[in-house]
């Protein structure tokens, strides 16, 4: 799928737990210039509905689960479930996070600082955009 791929951080684990270093431009494939992180989703709300133009990021689930349905040149849903698990998200990728699980902690890697005209919120929009941006790459 384009755009989009799960992979794993090397997670350091011995008898005292776990760390997870990461490190921008090397762990994950942009420097990072911002991140964020969602908590307290009320059962059964959705976040997300839109696209980037331009940004790219990772999607790390800190504590508990989360589900992303995404879409690029073809649809899929991934689930986040552990701290060494990330979800990359490209340009021009449609995103939907849903079924947020109690005490749900998700972090967000970003490589530009918050820029709202870099947000695609209309999905006919995106579909127009998308379907040209994936044919050319
Ligand atoms: C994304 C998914 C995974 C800021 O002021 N600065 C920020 O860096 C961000 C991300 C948001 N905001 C403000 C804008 C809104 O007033 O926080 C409020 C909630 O943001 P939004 O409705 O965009 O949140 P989500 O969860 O729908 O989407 C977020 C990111 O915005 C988006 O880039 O890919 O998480």
């Amino acid at each position: 799928m384009k755009n989009c791929n799960e992979f794993f951080f090397k997670s350091f684990y011995d008898k005292r737990g776990s760390l997870v270093a990461i490190e921008g431009g090397q762990d994950v494939p942009f420097n990072i210039e911002r991140l964020y992180y969602i908590t307290d989703v009320p059962q059964g709300m959705e976040r997300g509905a839109h696209s980037h133009k331009d940004l790219e990021q990772v999607l790390i689930c800190l504590n508990g689960s989360v589900k992303i349905r995404v879409e690029s040149d073809k649809k899929k849903v991934f689930t986040l479930e552990n701290p060494n698990q990330a979800l990359y998200l490209g340009p021009m990728v449609w995103r939907e996070m849903y079924d947020f699980s109690e005490h749900s902690v998700l972090l967000v890697l970003a490589s530009h600082h918050y820029e709202p005209d870099d947000y695609i919120k209309d999905y006919n929009m995106y579909k127009l955009i998308a379907k040209q941006f994936f044919a050319l790459t």
